[in-house]
């Protein structure tokens, strides 16, 4: 019975506990009712004994005793048939039970069954009170008036993957601590994220959690949220840092003093679904080199509705060093012989949500603690587990809701981009070997920023024998927007005019472009690559009629439309499917470069040339 409950637990989520005594009460009542029968019946009979006058028993008396032991012994037998039949039955009728919620908890989360933004539904507001709503908005950068809406606790709908409802995982699977780094996070979003921990994390998997306060200035995020949290049933602790320390350091501090054999990492503004958590400890479990990331769920910035992230996207990264979602390539579908449920091994992670094992956190060493507030420090992480050794997965059985802003409300020390800059450029120099060239090249300016002191990394790095970047790209991430393997980097200058292709910081889908030649790097970064592609970024030069235009389009790597054959000799650049060559400009637009038929013109003949990098130390 104990395994079978613990097993329910599992999948019926946080309510499934009440469940036995739920179904326990009606049958122990029905066995009370019946005992008490017999005893009445017993007096009864002793009633009318005494009546007649004190009659021994005689044979008929006893004949009845030996009935009535009889009916009992089969009473009892019944009973405990429908016991066991109500038991493995009524537990669906506990679904209904969640609904409603814990009791006791009612009074500290107030809980409307059809209230807003309940089963992750849009909050609507009202005409008038859009002006407010607005105002609001800014405070946070995100729709804060719908979030005060919604209760603390509002159900979302079980997004996941059919297969993933019915998957049965051991029971003694690692507890885990789960550390939620905030700064002056709106009161609601923070709550909602730890009651969703609460409430849908099975009790015994949950050792705590724990809030690191990332020296906020609100008043409400000081005594009241420590007096409020006393109140919640598993222990959350609060941690202050001193002075603003940024993500990276208070995130090394709340997990050095949480205690689960699992850590937990979550952003302060998330909402974890049914069964969220199960599926990543289970990959710990079964091997601790394992880093796991839920599914990120989008929860609207602007209503609050909660969006199903894809099973098919898995995480990658630009020239600039960019986090960037990418489709997870064939290859990874293919490995995991097109089964969903099973996890993706990603190239890199978003960041804010993680499960990891504590010995192996250490072991890797944690975090770059020379990194500054926020950025760069999921690439860098990403790099080093699958560089020295581990193995990086979204497990696509467990969701987690995250909001998603457009701008950061957060203020940065320094400026934004500096410390960005800093961070990448520690995560390029350490791990990167020559291919930080791309990071470099693309991003002028950069080389410029001071990065610290960066030999503690390599030396652990030495110390693990990590592998080299090229490694990484030819086995985890060949579909890499940084080509392995290219002929350039750099200009690519028409031999006629003298200007340079430009991406004009134009984006996707847009024209690309032609200017006169800088020099710097920047925009005008090019690479053919040796799957002779033209590659600016994660774009690809790509033709679909004759005579252009020519488009930036995200590379697919099916050659088709990108594919290029560059003449070394006639210094050409054909474009293959057409069989056109790239040339100058045309007459209506000097900005932008055409195809035509190949005539052999100078206008028609381009220079590669690798750019070479401004002075770096
Ligand atoms: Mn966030």
């Amino acid at each position: 019975m104990l395994r079978l409950e613990k097993f329910r637990s599992s999948h019926i989520d946080e309510f499934s506990q009440t469940c036995p005594r739920f179904i326990l009460a009606r049958p122990s009542t029905a066995l009370l009712l019946l005992l008490l029968l017999l005893i009445d019946f017993d007096l009864q009979r002793e009633k009318t004994r005494t009546e007649k006058g004190g009659i021994p028993a005689g044979m008929k008396m006893r004949k009845f005793a030996y009935c009535k032991v009889v009916l009992a012994t089969s009473l009892v037998w019944v009973m405990l048939d429908m016991f066991i039949l109500l038991y493995f039955s009524e537990c669906n009728k506990c679904d209904d039970k969640k609904e409603r919620g814990l009791p006791g908890r009612e009074e500290v989360v107030p809980r409307a069954h059809e209230g807003p933004g309940e089963m992750g539904k849009p909050v609507v507001i009202p005409k008038e009170q859009q002006e407010n709503m607005k105002e609001m908005f800014k405070i946070n950068q995100f729709n804060l008036m719908a979030s005060e809406m919604i209760a603390l606790n509002r159900s979302l709908p079980d997004v996941r993957l059919e297969g993933c409802k019915t998957k049965v995982y051991p029971d003694d699977l690692p507890r885990t601590s789960v550390v939620i780094v905030f700064h002056n996070e709106a009161w609601t979003t923070l709550l909602r994220t730890v009651h969703s921990v609460l409430n849908r994390s099975p009790r015994h998997l949950l050792e705590e959690v724990v809030l690191v306060d990332d020296a906020s200035e609100r008043d409400f995020l000081k005594r009241r949220l420590e007096q409020y949290v006393r109140t919640l049933e598993v222990p959350v602790r609060i941690v202050r840092m001193e002075q603003r320390s940024g993500l990276i350091r208070a995130r090394l501090k709340g997990a050095s003093l949480s205690t689960g054999q699992v850590i937990t990492f979550l952003d302060a503004h998330c909402e974890c679904t049914v069964g969220w958590l199960e599926p990543l400890l289970a990959r710990i479990k079964q091997d601790k080199r394992t880093v796991v990331c839920p599914i990120i769920d989008v929860i609207s910035d602007d209503t609050f509705e909660y969006m199903a992230g894809s099973d098919m996207t898995y995480g990658g990264f630009n020239w600039k060093l960019n986090f960037r979602w990418y489709p997870v390539p064939q290859r990874e579908m293919d490995r995991r012989k097109g089964d969903r449920t099973l996890p993706v091994r990603t190239p890199t992670m978003a960041g804010g949500l993680f499960s990891i094992d504590r010995d192996y956190f250490e072991e890797i060493g944690t975090y770059d603690a020379g990194m500054d507030i926020w950025g760069g420090e999921n690439l860098e992480i990403s790099f080093r587990i699958w560089q020295c050794g581990g193995t990086l997965e979204i497990v696509t059985c467990s969701h987690v809701g995250h909001v998603f802003r457009k701008a950061t409300p957060y203020t940065f020390p320094g400026g934004t981009g500096q410390i960005i800059n800093k961070n990448n450029r520690r995560l390029a120099e350490v791990w990167m070997d020559e291919f930080k060239n791309f990071f470099y090249i693309i991003s002028p300016g950069v080389t410029k920023v001071d990065y610290g002191d960066v030999s503690s990394r390599t030396a652990l790095r030495q110390k693990l024998q990590c592998k080299p970047f090229s490694w990484y790209l030819e086995n985890i991430y060949p579909d890499s927007q940084i080509p392995r393997h290219y002929y350039s980097l750099g200009e690519i200058r028409n031999v006629e005019t003298n200007q340079c292709l430009d991406n004009m910081a134009r984006k996707e889908n847009e024209k690309v472009g032609i200017f006169n030649c800088h020099g710097m790097g920047g925009n005008q970064v090019f690479s053919y690559t040796a799957n002779k592609e033209i590659r600016t970024d994660d774009l690809c030069l790509d033709v679909s009629k004759l005579n252009g235009p020519v488009m930036m389009l995200k590379c697919h790597h099916l050659k088709g439309n990108q594919l290029w054959e560059y003449d070394p000799l006639k210094l050409t650049l054909v474009h293959v499917n057409s069989n056109q060559c790239l040339d100058k400009a045309s007459e209506d637009d000097s900005q932008v470069p055409s195809v035509r038929d190949c005539s052999g013109s100078r206008s028609q003949q381009w220079l590669l040339r690798n750019v070479t990098l401004p002075e770096i130390f």
